[in-house]
């Protein structure tokens, strides 16, 4: 690949007093930053936020091109940490569920019913919670900057309307990341498959599974409603952050003034993204849910006692899942949303 030989002021001046070729920064012509889904969903336009913003305020020296799809990986999301790492792909914004395979701390997110809410979520990810969580992503080769959101998951199936764990019974219901998904989901009766989002959309559409879980958003974007998923029913049982990172050698290649170009841009890019991630769902009315059911859709809002069902069903899962996160994060976490504003 060609390499493009950039010389900073200080190293210009370094190398003409004679000091080793190594001051000299090498960047790259592209730098590749993958996400699962592309522009046209919350994520991906984050990431194209993110992008533009390296772009503009490098004055092109670092210049990100998307590979949305997880197409670095043949679209397997579930090995994408693995590749960052491995110097594959060199920039991501990656959801907590398909790293969690690899980083078991960020199975956190992932407990059932652990976040009642929005402010929930961001005590995580704005307070110590979220400093530990870098810190171990930090040890484990990969270079963290700012956090974005994938959302609230809600469940959506073809078959039935769903009030109740009772509802889900036979259910076979997609699913990915780690086995927390498997248990959560046999805990209620359903029958849980894991597979890809990109092998998800056909089994959608040619009923070969009934039911999924997704933010929203995603819903909206891929237009869900057209392969069958008629059935909403929002219960908010966990929301996966989504995390912007850099490979650590590609990070270690820049100026120290062009990694802070790069992390700043990942913090605007993140508040813009998490802004569209919530849209129509953290006002009064969710208007969203109205736009969703003028598709044909059954949006089923459980009720206080309704949703307590599924909390009570899952505890046990919540409790041994606890155990292999770490139980001293979990407490840390369920003492962050207690004291949550
Ligand atoms: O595969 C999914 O369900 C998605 C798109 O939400 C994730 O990547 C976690």
């Amino acid at each position: 690949m060609r390499r493009r030989v950039l010389f900073t002021a200080a190293a210009a001046a370094a190398l003409i007093a004679g000091a080793p070729a190594h001051a000299q920064t090498k960047y790259k012509d592209e730098y590749k930053l993958s996400t699962v889904v592309p522009a046209s969903f919350p994520w991906g336009k984050g990431g194209e936020i993110w992008a533009d913003l390296v772009r503009q305020r490098t004055n092109g020296r670092i210049n990100i091109k998307m590979y949305p799809g997880v197409s670095l990986v043949q679209g397997d999301q579930t090995r994408e940490f693995t590749a960052i790492r491995q110097g594959i792909i060199d920039l991501a914004i990656g959801s907590t569920i398909n790293w969690s395979p690899q980083v078991k701390e960020l199975n956190l997110f992932s407990l059932p019913f652990l976040m009642p809410d929005y402010k929930a979520i961001d005590a995580l990810t704005q307070g110590p919670v979220g400093k530990d969580i870098f810190a171990i992503l930090e040890k484990q080769g990969v270079v963290p900057l700012a956090w974005g959101e994938n959302g609230y998951r809600e469940l959506t199936n073809s078959k039935r309307e769903v009030r109740k764990p009772d509802d889900l019974k036979g259910l076979k219901i997609r699913v990915v990341g780690s086995p927390l998904f498997l248990d959560t989901f046999r805990a209620l009766g359903a029958n849980p498959t894991q597979m890809s989002w990109a092998d998800a959309q056909p089994a959608f559409a040619s009923g070969a599974v009934d039911g999924q879980e997704n933010p929203m958003s995603i819903f909206t974007a891929a237009k869900l409603h057209t392969v069958g998923q008629k059935n909403v029913t929002m219960w908010g049982y966990v929301a996966d952050p989504l995390i912007f990172v850099v490979n650590k050698d590609v990070w270690e290649s820049w100026t120290p003034a062009d990694r802070e170009i790069v992390r700043q841009a990942a913090i605007d890019a993140g508040k813009q993204e998490i802004a569209l991630a919530r849209k129509g769902l953290d006002e009064p009315g969710q208007p969203l849910l109205k736009e969703i059911e003028g598709m044909g859709v059954n949006v089923v809002r459980l009720t206080p006692a309704e949703r307590n069902d599924f909390v009570s069903a899952t505890r046990r899962v919540y409790a041994q899942w606890k155990g292999t996160i770490g139980p001293d994060l979990v407490s840390k976490a369920e003492q962050s949303i207690a004291a949550r504003k």
